[in-house]
């Protein structure tokens, strides 16, 4: 088949809903736009692995340490299926790791704020989570296959994460005062980061368009925030915090919650690297990268070692 023809077939299956596997002919565009996407989401797993981190020395209990500790571990993970997977889009993981360590990569807005409090923890698992999850759903019907497989397994863990992460803020805002006043401010410093996650507005999103077309986006930016504030809204109303939004109200007509207007100025600054902690994050980065060069060495080794024909084999 000539490109045209290869072209109206792989549309076709799209239509269709037909699933497109790493060995299926697709549009350069499409595999490019997998990329894009794709090694920001495993950037934004692995870096979003270090404002939790800086909390496991101190959590309060052993249950909630190994609990944090379980969830940062699986943050790492699910960066590894996502990289895997865009390496069947054939892009070296070695080259998207460079790309985040030259400061390139985008990675999730929301990790460039600081942690400040143990409420943050909570607050993350709840918003952080609970946004995530609204998002990576809807990526489970994805047309690319490694991907929309990567996000159903992840989606199961996030679950486990958002849950775990609501009731350390149902236990805090159940607590002492300053507990509460503890949970109430973290909720205040988290929301509006969080309605940013999930990408700038529809009319200012220049590849919802064409991700939709192409079945890897199921929803746009806009119908995924709508999501997540009608879920949250009742989830905050249940265990007595504040949103920090004093627009937000309930719209009896079309039977959504309606949010205030988002400061977009502040998203474009964080995701172009000027947030509060993107300095901080990619430098810590990049010293873990740096003192992981032995393992990574260590492992080169013993896989040549074991990949070469064994000599009593000989
Ligand atoms: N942060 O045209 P659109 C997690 C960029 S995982 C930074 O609307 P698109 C788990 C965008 O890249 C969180 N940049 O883009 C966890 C584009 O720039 P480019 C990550 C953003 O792709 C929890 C430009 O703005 N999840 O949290 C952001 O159609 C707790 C224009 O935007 C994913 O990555 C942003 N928030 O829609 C881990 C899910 N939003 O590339 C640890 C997969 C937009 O043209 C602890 N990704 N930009 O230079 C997606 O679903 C989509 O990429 C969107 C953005 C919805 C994020």
């Amino acid at each position: 088949m000539d490109n045209t023809a290869n072209e109206k077939h792989f549309e076709e299956r799209i239509r269709a809903g037909e699933v497109i596997e790493p060995k299926d002919w697709m549009p350069e565009r499409y595999r490019k736009q997998l990329v894009r996407m794709m090694s920001q989401h495993a950037h934004s797993e692995i870096i979003g692995m270090l404002p939790e981190g800086n909390w496991i020395t101190r959590a309060p209990s052993l249950r909630r340490k190994m609990i944090l500790l379980a969830k940062v571990q699986d943050e790492g993970g699910h960066g590894l299926y996502i990289y895997s997977g865009t390496e069947t889009l054939g892009v070296k993981r070695e080259d998207l790791l460079q790309d985040l360590l030259d400061g390139k990569a985008k990675y999730s807005n929301i990790f460039n704020y600081p942690t400040l409090s143990w409420a943050d923890m909570g607050t993350i698992g709840w918003f952080v989570d609970g946004a995530a999850i609204i998002n990576q759903t809807t990526l489970a019907k994805c047309s690319y296959g490694p991907y929309s497989r990567a996000m159903i397994r992840i989606c199961k863990e996030e679950n486990f994460h958002k849950k775990q992460g609501f009731e350390i803020m149902a236990t805090l805002a159940a607590g002492t005062p300053e507990q509460r006043a503890m949970a109430q401010d973290a909720v205040n410093r988290w929301w509006w980061p969080s309605l940013m996650m999930l990408g700038p507005s529809d009319k200012d999103s220049p590849n919802t368009a064409e991700l939709s077309l192409w079945g890897v986006k199921r929803k746009s930016n806009d119908e995924l925030r709508q999501r997540f504030v009608d879920m949250t809204v009742p989830q905050a109303q249940a265990i007595g915090l504040t949103l920090p939004d004093p627009d937000l109200k309930f719209n009896e007509q079309t039977g959504h919650w309606e949010h205030g207007p988002i400061n977009w100025d502040e998203f474009f600054a964080v995701i172009k690297g000027n947030g509060p902690c993107n300095r901080e994050r990619l430098g810590a980065k990049r010293k873990a990268h740096e003192q992981g060069a032995w393992v990574r060495e260590a492992a080169a080794a013993y896989a040549r070692k074991h990949s070469e024909p064994s000599k009593a084999a000989a």
